[in-house]
């Protein structure tokens, strides 16, 4: 099964650094600038498709076809320049987008008016992002970083936590307290999965972008999955060898939840939700 190095508190693949101090250091030191927006999503949250919707709202919606992890860097690759897919995020000009599955505690913050940078976070609803979470581990298996046993033991292993990024409500809740911060705009996949234009729209609000309605709608069909399945390595890590394209789909959980399941996933992930207004739709 996967390796973790506890990094500040939070499982983090060991195949992301070649040393876990290494990461808590540039992540603890960090220097964020005012124009700085990240993208921050527990994994397989719809990461990818948000990181082409701000990239391209910067680009007033252009779509080109260089690999997203370059264009919109991963804060957590920073320490491992043998990735095919490192950036020097400390060296790139401003404005920086920049994707990371950091919880709120532990991300960069600016304290002063010069640093203070804009976050957006993208909720999915638990059931099938533990599915896709699986199907993404399952395909690292090859390259020794992934996970090979069945669905029924990884789906134990995601409610105990024992996963990268441990639990994902700790994760979820800990920027769900912080969405009517003014830097801040918390989003959901099934919300985008029913209307993605608007959601484009709120998001080039959100970044103080005014663009052309044409704009709008060219990005959101750009964005859209059937557009994005069409250039496949564009989405790809380790070189192109890594998919994180799937199936987008929200009720996919149900080939693969027994009542047994169901029961336990409803009793020790859901119900630790109710009471904090945050609520998924689990089919659409
Ligand atoms: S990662 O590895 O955490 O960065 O992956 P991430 O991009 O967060 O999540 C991958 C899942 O998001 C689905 N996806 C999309 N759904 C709808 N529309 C668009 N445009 C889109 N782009 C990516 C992708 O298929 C993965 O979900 P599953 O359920 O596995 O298909």
């Amino acid at each position: 099964s996967e390796k973790y190095f506890d990094v500040l508190g939070m499982y983090i693949p060991v195949f992301l650094t070649p040393n876990p101090k290494l990461l808590s250091d540039f992540i603890s030191n960090f220097q964020t600038r005012a124009d700085d927006v990240f993208v921050v999503t527990y994994p397989k949250s719809v990461t990818n498709c948000m990181q082409e919707i701000i990239w391209q709202i910067y680009n007033n919606g252009e779509n080109i076809s260089e690999v997203i992890s370059r264009r919109v860097p991963f804060l957590e690759f920073s320490t491992n320049p043998t990735l095919g897919e490192f950036v020097d995020i400390t060296k790139l000009p401003s404005p920086r987008l920049i994707k990371s599955h950091l919880s709120y505690n532990i991300i960069p913050k600016g304290s002063s008016d010069d640093t203070k940078c804009k976050y957006m976070y993208i909720a999915r609803n638990p059931k099938d992002f533990s599915l896709s979470y699986f199907h993404f581990m399952e395909s690292l298996n090859s390259f020794g970083n992934g996970y090979s046993g069945p669905w029924e033991f990884f789906s134990k292993l995601f409610i105990d936590g024992n996963v990268g990024r441990n639990r994902s409500n700790n994760h979820v809740l800990g920027w769900w307290k912080h969405k009517d911060d003014p830097n801040f705009l918390f989003l959901k996949y099934e919300d985008l999965k029913k209307d993605l234009l608007s959601q484009v729209q709120w998001i080039a609000s959100f970044l103080n972008k005014s663009l052309s309605e044409d704009v709008i709608s060219r990005i959101a069909e750009q964005c859209s999955f059937s557009v994005m399945m069409k250039d496949l390595s564009k989405y790809s890590v380790n070189e192109g060898k890594v998919c994180l394209l799937r199936k987008a789909v929200v009720v996919d959980w149900k080939n693969y939840f027994t009542p047994e399941l169901n029961e336990r996933f409803e009793k020790e992930v859901l119900s630790k939700l109710e009471g904090t207004g945050l609520e998924f739709d689990f089919e659409l």
